[in-house]
């Protein structure tokens, strides 16, 4: 993407999506994190001159979405075709996780038997049929990796299983969804752990330090963007 160095700001769009409660979890953070960041803003660190916001206008826009195979992209779908973002940020809850996963890659393939938001469980095989078996992510991964390693208290892994329950089925359906724009849309999905403040937690992270970790994420990839 072309910059010209004027001094009209770059208009680009965000959209964060997560997942309301669900299976015992009263609090998913995939909800909160997203509905934070639009409230807030994401936006340049006055004082840092390579901060690759500056001189971006970022639109963010958040979503919810239910914890259900066909409701949840039909409601992503929706949005996407309304908000028409240039980065689509999926987050949902890994409960075990102990700090944020980096999802390489969504497979084309359900199979667990814990039943949806619709008390669907859905059948063991391709979520579309004779689409291609897995779509990597579009999100600079390692880019993102960097940023987090320089801030110690984010602890962060890239993996390269989403699971096989509604998360990886959204994933997948984004960029599948994606693949088929006409124009360069980066998509991808970044699990989240439980909410926990203790100072050290075994598992989960402080939703502060999820919000300024989904920033780390925006903002690397607005410098990607940028830069294709
Ligand atoms: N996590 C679930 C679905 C919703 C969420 O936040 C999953 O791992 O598929």
């Amino acid at each position: 993407m072309n910059t010209a160095a004027n001094s009209e700001p770059t208009r680009l769009s965000v959209l964060i999506s997560g997942f309301g409660p669900y299976d015992h979890v009263p609090v998913n953070p995939s909800q909160l994190v997203p509905k934070l960041l639009a409230e807030q803003g994401i936006a340049a660190n006055p004082g840092d001159l390579d901060d690759p916001l500056r001189g971006v206008q970022l639109d963010v826009h958040a979503v919810t979405m239910p914890v259900s195979y066909a409701g949840s992209w039909a409601m992503l779908e929706r949005e996407l075709e309304r908000v028409q973002p240039d980065i689509v940020v999926a987050t949902g809850l890994k409960r075990a996780a102990r700090g944020i996963l980096l999802e390489r890659g969504a497979l084309n393939r359900t199979d667990s038997t814990r039943p949806d938001a619709d008390d669907v469980v859905a059948d063991r095989g391709p979520i579309r049929e004779g689409a291609p078996a897995a779509y990597w992510t579009r999100l600079p991964l390692r880019a993102i990796l960097n940023a987090f390693s320089k801030d110690h208290t984010l602890p962060a892994s890239l993996t390269s299983d989403a699971g096989t329950f509604v998360c990886n089925a959204l994933f997948y359906q984004l960029q599948d969804w994606a693949a088929h724009q006409t124009r360069d849309v980066l998509t991808g999905f970044v699990s989240l752990p439980l909410i926990n403040d203790e100072p050290h937690p075994q598992h989960g992270l402080p939703l502060e330090r999820q919000v300024v970790a989904i920033r780390h994420v925006v903002r690397q990839s607005v410098a990607y963007l940028l830069d294709m």
